[in-house]
Parts: structure tokens; C-alpha cells; sequence
């Protein structure tokens, strides 16, 4: 083949570009967002000091952290069922697949008129959409046809990008120039905030009876990004570090926390927390690594230098126009290294134009895009996952009997939230043993050596002995109550219920149907991964 247009590019590398040009798009628009990013970073930095003082051969460059710390996920909101369809085939070309079904309309109070998919790659995945469907039927007649005639007269995919997209269908791949024209319809069209809406009658009657979500879905004209949530290495030292920078906690009581969390991470900081958090890590890196200690003045002086960095004018976000930050973080008390935890600063006011139908424009307002944050631990089997649950709802029990704890004293605030969890054990090999996480397993040198001289065909006897060794899976998707409760709390509004004549059931099937493909349960794919490990290992330990 002489052509050189049929040279395709590497889907996963123009994901990696996507979303990089995304994050641009979303700093230029968000003030916020880009100085969250710089706070992030300087946050990153310091845990990657504390790690390399505790663990003497630990290294990172500055190009491992930027690229560490280039994981997103998104959220966007989609109107119709065709809109979603073409979603879906345009994140195929990047190789984004849908992974879990998530019914938001049945979550309890926070339920919402929406279902949703995250689509991500099925290995490794950097990057995540969550991608929300409004579903009409959740509406009275009069609404949803109202909402419905609103929907049907956009067009945010457009003719270039469906061309493109069926481009690549056919031919199995797109070249440079065609991907960088589809990553461009993304940016500049399909996931750009406007600032337009229509129909401002429509908005404030959904805003009133409680369905802000499907305001902000059926009046505007793109799927602008509704967040873009950067990782980071350590959720308290940052949401201490956005509260100091935005003015909400004074300097006392931010050193005060950062030398709490400091200490924490350095006996939370094993090797599995390293192989955990640093992608450019193995067991055959941090077994060459030789442990110090830290002692408290080490950390008193890298308090100073983080409260000097975060004075600095660039860090000064009390004079970005913002909303605050969320008071508490949702998931797992922090010593519970499962699944995510996710925080955000709220969602900001931000000036829009609605364009009725009868040519008549309106200034208003709309509040809808947030800053989330989140740190990702290991993913639950279903016993982990039930568990898990569980505790999370003794714990926003505790929590919601005394909702201004928090304020009045974060460290009893802490204490009270983590109780519950305490079934939970908080190391790797613990939670393993209790078969709460999934892992993936692997023979060591020392156990081939050992062949034939093996008497157990116990895994974690095997692990101790040395003879096999572990990671822990991260968990790479979503939580259906977290995501209502960031809903929630950014919107300043519970969920509503239904206001259809008979509630609608949504099924898997039914959203496969308006995917045109199959849904990946990622539990199904974690333990697989988990299975298949054991028996490779127990094969080559014979
Ligand atoms: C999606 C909320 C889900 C998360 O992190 O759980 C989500 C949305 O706000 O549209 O992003
Ligand atoms: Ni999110």
C-alpha cells in the first residue's frame, strides 16, 4: 500500500491528545479549573517529596508526573437518544468503550431523570466519559413533549463529524489529519460551553420543580463538559490546600492539617500504596527501594515551603469569582483504600443568553459546572462492594445527624465518618485475604526457583512466602450514589421523583438497544483479570 492516508494513528494516543485538548478548552473557559490544576500539581509535588524522603530510590520526572497527573474524567449530559448513539461511536473511534449501566433514576432520594454509561479503554484507561441520558419518560405528558420539541430542533454532531466517524467505521481507522479534524469537532463544538440556551420559560419551570439536570440538558445547545476531574496523589492535602487558597481555612488550622495528613501518608505510603498511585511502578521498582523515616521537623519544613508556595499571588483563588468548596469528601473515610473518593468546589454562576422562540433574548444565569477532584483505590468484589455500602450509609448517617460538625471540628468530624468503616481493613494484603478487592497475582523469581518444592496451594500463603507476589486492582469506574451526591450538593438540590403517570423501569437491554452494542460490566472484567492471574501463577509455580 503506497497511500500514505491509510497510515492510522494509535486510538489510545489521540485519546490522550482529545483529552489534553479538552483540559486546554476547559482552563481557557474555567479560571477555576486551571488554577485547580496548578494547586493539584503543587500538591502531587509535595506527596512525591514526602515519598522519595520515606522511600530512598523513589524518582519521578517532572514528564512522569505531568503525564501522572494528566488522568480526566468527564461528564457530559445528552438530550436524545440518537445524539447518544452517535456518543457512543464517536468515543469508539478513540477507543473508549462503555462500561456499566448506571440508573440514576433509582437512587433513593437523589434519583434524576437520567441513565448513564462511563466509556473508557478496556485496559489500562487513563481517561473516562461518564455520559448521562436524559430519559423523557420520567416527565409528565405536557413537559416531556415540551422537552422533547425543545431536543429535536438542535444539532450538536455535526454532518464533518458523523462523516468522520463513519470514516473510520469503514476503514478501520483514521489518519492523523482525520483525527486531529475529529478531536477538533469535540473540542470547539460538541463538548464547548456557549453561554446560549433556549427557551428560558422551559428552564425555569424545570429549575423549579426540582430537575435542574434536565434544564441544563434540553435548554442548551452542545454537550459542553460539565466537569473535567483531574487525579490526585492525596484528597486531603488538596481539598486542604483549595480551602487555605480560597480563604476558607485560615493558616493554623491549615498547617495544622497538613501535618495530620503528612503523617498519615507516611504510614499508609507501603508498597502497594506506591504501586497503587504511580503508574511508572512495579514490585520489581519498590523492592529496590530502601525505607527511611520521616521525622516530624522533616515535615514541619515541608509545610513551610507548601503554605510559602500556596501564598504566592497565582494561588490566591479567593479572587476568582467561585461558590466554595464542597464541605466533606464522598466515598470511603480516608484510611479506606477502596474504591474512589471524590471532591469539588461548587458549581459556579455563570452568565447566559437565552434566545426564545419568539426572537425575545434573556439575561440570566446558570449553575451547573463544578470542579471535581478525585484519588482512586482498589476496585470491590461484590462482597467488598456490599460491604461498602454498608458503611458508607452508617457513616452519612453519622455525618447527617450533625451536619455542622464538619466545620465546627473536622478532626472529631473525621473520626466519626471513618468509625463505620472500620470493618474494613486497610491493607492490601488484609482486604485481599478477606476477598473484599480483586488483584492480579504473579509468581516471583524466588517461587520458580522454588518449583516442585511447594506444599500449599493457598495464594496468600503463597504471597508471604515470597513465591508469588500481588497489586491490587484500581478501581477505574464510577459510583452511581457518589456521582447523585456530587449531583446534589453542586446543584444545591435532591433528586425529584418521577412525574410520569406510572414510574418508567430502565433496563440494561433497553440502553443497549440505544448504545448499538453491548454494555462491559467492568466487575465481570476485574474478575477475570483477578481468576486468570491465580492460574497463570499457580501454572508456573507448577
Ligand atoms: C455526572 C456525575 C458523575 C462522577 O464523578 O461520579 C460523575 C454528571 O455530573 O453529569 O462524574
Ligand atoms: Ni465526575
Amino acid at each position: 500500500m503506497t497511500d500514505t492516508a491509510t497510515v492510522f494513528c494509535d486510538p489510545v494516543s489521540m485519546q490522550n491528545k482529545l483529552f489534553g485538548e479538552l483540559s486546554s478548552m476547559f482552563a481557557k473557559e474555567v479560571p477555576m479549573y486551571d488554577r485547580s490544576l496548578a494547586v493539584n500539581h503543587v500538591c502531587n509535588t509535595t506527596v512525591c517529596d514526602l515519598v522519595a524522603r520515606l522511600h530512598v530510590g523513589f524518582a519521578i520526572s517532572s514528564q512522569q508526573l505531568n503525564q501522572t497527573s494528566g488522568e480526566r474524567h468527564g461528564a457530559i449530559r445528552i438530550g436524545r437518544a440518537d445524539e447518544y448513539r452517535w456518543i457512543t461511536r464517536y468515543f469508539a473511534v478513540f477507543a473508549m468503550q462503555p462500561h456499566n449501566f448506571y440508573d440514576m433514576t433509582s437512587v433513593g432520594a437523589k434519583s434524576k431523570p437520567v441513565i448513564a454509561t462511563a466509556f473508557r479503554s478496556v485496559v489500562k484507561p487513563e481517561h473516562r466519559m461518564f455520559t448521562s441520558l436524559l430519559v423523557t419518560d420520567y416527565f409528565d405528558a405536557s413537559t416531556r413533549a415540551r422537552v422533547e420539541a425543545l431536543l429535536a430542533t438542535r444539532e450538536v454532531i455535526s454532518p464533518r463529524a458523523k462523516n468522520l466517524i463513519e470514516k473510520n467505521e469503514t476503514q478501520g481507522g483514521l489518519n492523523a489529519q482525520d483525527f486531529n479534524a475529529l478531536v477538533r469537532e469535540g473540542v470547539d463544538r460538541i463538548f464547548k460551553w456557549t453561554g446560549h440556551a433556549r427557551d428560558h420559560a422551559l428552564y425555569t419551570e424545570l429549575c423549579d420543580a426540582g430537575f435542574k439536570i434536565a434544564a441544563d440538558i434540553a435548554c442548551f445547545d452542545s454537550h459542553c463538559l460539565n466537569h473535567l476531574t483531574p487525579n490526585t496523589f492525596c484528597m486531603d492535602l488538596y481539598t486542604a490546600s483549595m480551602k487555605f487558597c480560597m480563604g476558607e481555612l485560615q493558616q493554623g488550622a491549615f498547617r495544622e492539617r497538613v501535618i495530620t495528613t503528612l503523617t498519615r501518608l507516611c504510614a499508609a505510603a507501603d508498597h502497594d500504596w506506591l504501586i497503587l498511585h504511580f503508574r511508572h511502578l512495579d514490585h520489581a521498582h519498590v523492592d529496590l527501594f530502601t525505607r527511611a523515616t520521616v521525622s516530624p521537623s522533616d515535615i514541619a519544613r515541608m509545610v513551610d515551603t507548601l503554605v510559602a508556595t500556596l501564598q504566592l499571588p497565582q494561588f490566591a483563588l479567593g479572587n476568582l469569582k467561585h461558590a466554595g468548596f464542597k464541605e466533606f469528601t464522598e466515598g470511603p473515610s480516608q484510611d479506606t483504600p477502596i474504591l474512589l473518593r471524590q471532591d469539588a468546589y461548587k458549581a459556579l454562576t455563570e452568565p447566559v443568553q437565552f434566545h426564545n422562540s419568539n426572537d425575545t433574548v434573556v439575561h440570566a444565569t446558570h449553575t451547573a459546572r463544578f470542579g471535581e477532584i478525585e484519588e482512586r483505590g482498589y476496585a470491590t468484589t461484590p462482597v467488598g462492594r456490599e460491604l461498602y455500602d454498608r458503611c458508607l450509609e452508617q457513616a452519612d448517617a453519622a455525618r447527617d445527624a450533625d451536619p455542622s460538625l464538619v466545620k465546627r471540628d473536622f478532626a472529631a468530624f473525621e473520626t466519626l465518618y471513618a468509625k463505620p468503616f472500620a470493618p474494613f481493613p486497610k491493607t492490601l494484603s488484609a482486604l485481599l485475604q478477606q476477598g473484599l478487592v480483586y488483584g492480579h497475582y504473579s509468581a516471583t523469581a524466588k517461587g520458580i526457583a522454588a518449583r516442585g518444592s511447594i506444599h500449599t496451594r493457598d495464594i496468600h500463603h503463597l504471597v508471604r512466602l515470597g513465591f508469588a507476589q500481588v497489586k491490587g486492582l484500581r478501581y477505574e469506574d464510577f459510583l452511581p450514589v457518589s456521582a447523585a451526591g456530587i449531583f446534589a450538593s453542586n446543584l444545591n438540590q435532591m433528586g425529584a421523583k418521577s412525574t410520569a403517570a406510572v414510574k418508567p423501569v430502565y433496563t440494561r437491554a433497553m440502553f443497549e438497544e440505544i448504545l448499538g452494542k453491548p454494555v462491559i460490566d467492568s466487575d465481570e472484567q476485574y474478575r477475570a483479570e483477578h481468576e486468570a492471574s491465580i492460574a497463570e501463577t499457580f501454572a508456573q509455580l507448577d
